[in-house]
């Protein structure tokens, strides 16, 4: 037998110490995303193409958000021609039901773009949630975060702050990010009222065609994206037609390497 030897505490040693080495490399970057669903994913993907140092933290155990379970847990996905090309442009086998309607299976889509996503340079922090953000001279300068485990605990642990140019809440219908500048910080957003809107009833076209208009900055140094830009200004939910999520995180993505590459 050629088993070698296997100490248990170098195991954990090469564990804490790698870990504890990504975590200080992206105490500071130029991008943080909150939230690992499809808009989030794709957003870190172009930008980490374009090597811009960018980081996406997500409460849960896995990314992917609420692409996994296509519409009611049927395990595929619909998108139009946009969706399509980007979905093309990541990997994503993309088969054609009707004319502008595509399908994907939805574990193929996200394990794909998870894969290349991380592959190009994003670096994933899951299990982690923002719960405030770094507010300075009237701009956001980065995200107060910590183990979700603790408020799922309800423990009193402080938090660790992460230092950012550029922050996009992309954390889907809750827009917990914009939540938190307009409760937290009082402060009024980029919407007709300043506060958040909050989504409406279910319209898959213009649902779509609004988040491209949606996906903007709400506060200096803030985007949203994905459903979180529907639900601040306003827009209706398009239920399982995921090209919008897809073109406003590119569109996200574009806008930062505009003004980081
Ligand atoms: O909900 P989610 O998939 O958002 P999205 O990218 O896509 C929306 C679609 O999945 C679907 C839809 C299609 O038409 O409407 O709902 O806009 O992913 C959001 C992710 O953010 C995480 C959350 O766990 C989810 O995985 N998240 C939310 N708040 C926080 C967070 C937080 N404070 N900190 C960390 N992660």
């Amino acid at each position: 037998m050629s088993n070698k030897m296997l100490n248990d505490i170098v195991i954990s040693k090469a564990i804490i110490e790698t870990f504890s080495k990504k975590l200080i490399d992206y105490l500071k970057v130029d991008v943080a995303i909150v939230g690992g669903g499809p808009a989030g994913l794709i957003a870190g993907y172009y930008l980490a193409k374009e090597g811009v140092k960018v980081s996406l933290f997500e409460r849960k155990l896995s990314i992917g958000g609420g692409m996994w379970g296509g519409g009611i847990m049927f395990n595929e996905i619909v998108v139009q021609d946009t969706g399509k090309k980007i979905l093309e442009e990541v990997g994503v086998p993309v088969k054609k039901y009707k004319e502008n309607y595509y399908t994907a299976d939805s574990i193929q889509a996200v394990s794909t773009i998870c894969s290349k996503a991380t592959l190009a340079g994003l670096r994933v922090f899951n299990l982690m949630e923002v719960e405030d953000l770094m507010i300075k001279n009237n701009e956001v300068r980065g995200l107060v975060v910590n183990w979700t485990s603790v408020s799922l605990a309800k423990l009193h642990v402080d938090p660790i702050t992460i230092e950012s140019k550029y922050v996009i809440d992309a954390t889907g219908h809750p827009s917990e990010v914009s939540h938190l500048l307009q409760q937290k910080a009082k402060i009024k957003l980029a919407t007709e009222s300043g506060d958040v809107v909050g989504e409406k009833s279910m319209w898959a076209e213009v649902g779509e065609r609004d988040m491209n208009e949606n996906t903007k900055e709400i506060f200096p140094n803030v985007f949203v994206a994905g459903m979180a830009a529907n639900a601040v200004f306003g827009s209706p939910r398009m239920g399982p037609i995921f090209g919008g999520m897809l073109i406003s995180g590119k569109r996200v993505a574009g806008m930062l390497i505009k003004k980081l590459v």
